[in-house]
């Protein structure tokens, strides 16, 4: 039956991808003493809320600190660099120093101002200023330390939305390491688009395998209804032919984003055309699989049209940590809204009897594809758990 074996092929290709660099999103424990400060200064039984309900604490606490100095004024930090803190001021940028007493606390110092951090600062000549005061962050997108999982390095804040980057034929769709973005992504509070880049080659039959090409063009076309299903949105994309990069900028307006995927599907390009910055794209490694990361340092950059972009991906691949078996479904916008109609309670769609999802799945009204990836999730949290 041709059906089954399509699903082989794509059984191949779809078992979980090995993580390259392991990532993730959640608030930094090494925040600084000012935010915990904040989060915590009124009830010490909400210590572990969520990010959001931190930010807005802080937000309360801040109308509390009366900010109405004329003379600070409100600006966004681009990078910091040797030379000071770069505040972008209404296009101006401004080179600043912190304030004596923000910096202080030298065990945080490294994360008390970070890229994305909207900052009050006073001008001290035509171009430079000092910082007095950071905003509370809505976000913070970190990296795990190499070596250890509980250093983490902050690479920007504030960031508004992760456009999740995945390429057709090469390399080929990977829809469960989708969703294992997608779930990071709003862990860490954020909000996911995905951009389905070199559209171009479900064209190309002459460098491509027409078979591997017409397999792909399959799970394309299920892809895209999957994702609508699940009422994320996707905007496919060629930096080749320049296919849907309007798109793309009218979903960048005003946003800070970040570029965010696997090796080789084509986020430098993306941001190179984006921003007209000439980052360098890199050759498919085929041996390793995995791109050389160079970029050391992150910048946010202003986009002409509206917004930001941080100039290098950062990241290339999450782990989902911290997520037990019962918190997948809520990631599930799909598979939450029918689990109402299950026979238990407690279903976890996975074997039980009288499953709505599974009925779903089967009536073409969730993808088989999203359907997969849920159960290899909780599968993995499952043996995540034996293993401790
Ligand atoms: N056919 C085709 N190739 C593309 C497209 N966009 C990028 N590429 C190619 O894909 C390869 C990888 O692109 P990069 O932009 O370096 O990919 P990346 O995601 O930044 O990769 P890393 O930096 O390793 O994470 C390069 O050879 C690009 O020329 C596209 O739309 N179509
Ligand atoms: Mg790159
Ligand atoms: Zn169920």
């Amino acid at each position: 039956m041709k059906k089954d074996n399509e699903e082989d092929k794509r059984g191949d290709r779809w078992v979980s991808h090995p993580l390259e660099e392991e990532f993730h999103l959640k608030e930094s424990r090494k925040d600084s003493k000012m935010q915990r400060k904040l989060a915590t200064s009124k009830d010490r039984s909400k210590y572990k809320k969520t990010d959001q309900s931190k930010y807005l604490k802080g937000l309360e606490k801040e109308k509390e600190l009366k900010l109405t100095k004329t003379d600070w004024l409100e600006g966004r930090v681009l990078s910091i660099v040797p030379q000071g803190i770069i505040v972008d001021y209404n296009g101006e940028k401004i080179s600043c120093i912190l304030k004596g007493l923000l910096k202080k606390d030298k065990t945080h110092a490294k994360n008390l101002v970070a890229v994305g951090d909207f900052v009050n600062f006073e001008k001290i000549s035509e171009n430079e200023g000092i910082i007095s005061h950071v905003k509370p962050r809505r976000s913070i997108l970190s990296r795990a330390d190499n070596l250890s999982r509980r250093k983490e390095q902050v690479l920007a804040v504030n960031i508004d939305q992760v456009l999740i980057t995945v390429s057709v034929v090469n390399p080929p769709l990977k829809p469960p390491l989708v969703d294992r973005y997608i779930i990071a992504t709003e862990m860490g509070n954020m909000k996911p688009i995905i951009v389905v880049n070199k559209i171009d080659l479900l064209k190309n039959t002459e460098d491509y395998d027409p078979i591997f090409v017409e397999i792909e063009n399959e799970l394309y076309e299920e892809f895209l209804k999957a994702y609508k299903q699940a009422k994320i949105q996707v905007i496919s994309v060629s930096t080749v032919t320049g296919e849907g990069m309007e798109e793309l900028r009218e979903a960048m307006r005003d946003k800070a984003s970040v570029f965010s995927g696997q090796s080789g599907v084509g986020k430098s390009s993306l941001i190179n055309m984006i921003t007209g910055l000439n980052i360098r794209v890199s050759e498919i490694v085929e041996k390793t699989k995995k791109g050389a990361h160079t970029t050391t340092t992150t910048q946010l950059i202003p986009l002409d049209f509206g917004g930001w972009c941080i100039d290098t991906p950062g990241i290339k691949s999450f782990g989902v940590w911290d997520l037990k078996k019962t918190e997948v479904e809520g990631y599930f916008n799909e598979i939450h809204e029918c689990r109402h109609n299950c026979k238990f309670l407690d279903c976890t769609h996975t074997h039980e009897e009288q499953c709505a999802v599974v009925q779903a799945v089967e009536e073409g009204k969730i993808s088989p594809i999203r359907y997969d990836s849920y159960q290899a999730l909780i599968q993995s949290i499952g043996e995540q758990h034996v293993r401790r």
